[in-house]
């Protein structure tokens, strides 16, 4: 068994490592920018490595995974290819396929990642009937922290607007739950006082407590989730600031508001918008991934404040660069095509399949409200990057492996198919699963990929 999984690690080296110059003569292509963004553990990372696994095996070991990919017949496909795209660091599958081998999900991403893949088609003259008249595809992807797409909307807003939100969104339910300490702190605190490092410090420290036990618990909004991650190019330590209690940032001169309007705007303009710039710009596709697990797991509040979430996001998601957008596929008439995906599927039985997929279009209903208007297509779509479970004795259980090692089964009960149906007081517990020690078919097994697309081939 070792040995088959080491090979599966060494392959992609090969794959990484080889075949640049045999795919120089190549003229025609036909490139697509897919962005894949998504709230940070929304499975972006595991698609990603499940992706080039899968056209991996498809392409090179004549592995029909797959099936319903019309617009890359197997029998077409040479060959594939996967380099880094300038200025970014190579996205380090070697590494989540190592962390899949000892069993151990990827971890969570720092830092941003971008990959090309470039899929080689064989010449023949009856390509074209199945639409593809260029010999070369290539798809560009890049991977980064959840957390940074949720600081794309303070770029529209001051530092007192953006604090009043802020504000008022840990007032209510079910942040508030989370933001007792913080509130307690900012209760005790004298804003008066004039502020230095120090006490600037501790401030930003307690704050940054506050979003790392939301984000524990669940919450989605966190901002600035910059100031969670260790390979954001921001000084949170010396510019940090916080959300102030609204009697605060009403009070213009208020020191406190002075210093942390500066740092703010700092934020914005040394790390947000180049990070804007640099990164979310420049694709006409869009998925837009959404764990709606983590909401069901622990209440139908944290689920309306994904809702809420999306709705505000919607904007970053589909324009990452507004005037690139308007410039190129307006002027072009081209469609901008948007997938949401619920991800993890394989945490459900397929007799639940249908009711997530309701509840998953409940839950973009205020994203998609924002671009009605506009021409872009999007569709709902479940996947699974991997297949993680097994159907269990009745068509509603499902079995599989715990932390523990214990390979149990579980019976469902009816998933909500909307946040009405759903009690304030009800959640429907995640499964804990453990990665299989078979992960290689069950990533080649991985479900809805091919359709995802085929709609956005198409
Ligand atoms: N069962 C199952 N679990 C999954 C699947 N994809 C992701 N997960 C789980 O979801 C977690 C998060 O997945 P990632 O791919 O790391 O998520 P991400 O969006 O890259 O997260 P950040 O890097 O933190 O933004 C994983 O650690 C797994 O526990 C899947 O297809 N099936
Ligand atoms: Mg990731």
């Amino acid at each position: 068994m070792k040995n088959i999984l080491r090979t599966v690690s060494e392959q992609f080296g090969s794959l990484l490592d080889s075949g640049a110059n045999k795919l120089d003569d190549w003229f025609i292509k036909d490139v697509h920018k897919i962005a894949i963004t998504g709230l940070s553990r929304s499975g972006k990372s595991m698609l990603f490595t499940s992706l080039m696994t899968t056209l991996k095996y498809r392409s090179e070991e004549n592995y029909n995974c797959l099936p319903l990919l019309k617009s890359l017949p197997i029998e077409f496909v040479e060959g594939m290819k996967l380099d880094a795209i300038e200025s970014y660091e190579l996205f380090p599958i070697k590494d989540h396929i190592q962390s899949l081998e000892n069993q151990r999900w990827p971890k969570p991403t720092e830092q941003l990642y971008g990959f090309r893949l470039t899929i080689r088609l064989k010449e023949t003259g009856s390509i074209k009937k199945y639409l593809l008249p260029h010999k070369e595809i290539v798809f560009e992807f890049l991977d980064y922290p959840g957390e940074w797409i949720t600081d794309m909307p303070m770029l529209n807003k001051t530092f007192s607007q953006w604090s009043d939100s802020a504000w008022a969104q840990q007032m209510t339910e079910p942040q508030s739950y989370y933001a007792q300490e913080w509130h307690h702190f900012t209760r005790a605190f004298n804003f008066d006082l004039v502020p230095d490092d120090d006490s600037i410090a501790c401030v930003v420290n307690e704050y940054r407590h506050y979003l790392k036990k939301s984000k524990a618990g669940g919450i989605s909004l966190l901002q600035p989730g910059s100031f969670l991650i260790s390979g954001s190019g921001f000084d949170w330590e010396h510019h940090g600031f916080a959300p102030l209690p609204t009697k605060v940032t009403s009070d213009l001169s208020n020191p406190w508001n002075k210093v942390f309007s500066n740092n703010y705007q700092l934020f914005l303009n040394q790390w947000l918008k180049p990070l804007k710039e640099n990164s979310f710009k420049e694709s006409d596709k869009q998925i837009i991934l959404i764990d709606l697990f983590e909401g069901l797991n622990h209440s139908k509040l944290h689920l309306q404040q994904l809702k809420e979430t999306l709705s505000n996001l919607s904007e970053t998601f589909v324009y990452g660069n507004p005037s690139w957008f308007s410039k190129t596929v307006l002027r072009n008439t081209a469609i901008g095509k948007v997938a949401f995906v619920a991800t993890k599927s394989d945490l459900i039985p397929e007799s639940q399949k249908p009711q997530l997929l309701s509840l998953l279009q409940d839950i973009t209903e205020g994203a998609r409200a924002k671009f009605e208007e506009k021409d872009i297509e999007f569709d709902h779509f479940l996947v699974s990057a991997i297949q993680a479970t097994d159907s269990g004795l009745s068509k509603n259980s499902l079995r599989y492996t715990n932390l523990q090692d214990e390979y149990i089964e579980v019976e469902f009960e009816d998933i909500p198919t909307s946040l009405k149906s759903m009690n304030r007081d009800e959640n429907f517990p995640v499964l804990p699963v453990k990665v299989p020690k078979d992960f290689l078919p069950r990533i080649l097994n991985g479900r809805g990929m091919d359709r995802l697309f085929q709609y956005l081939l198409e």
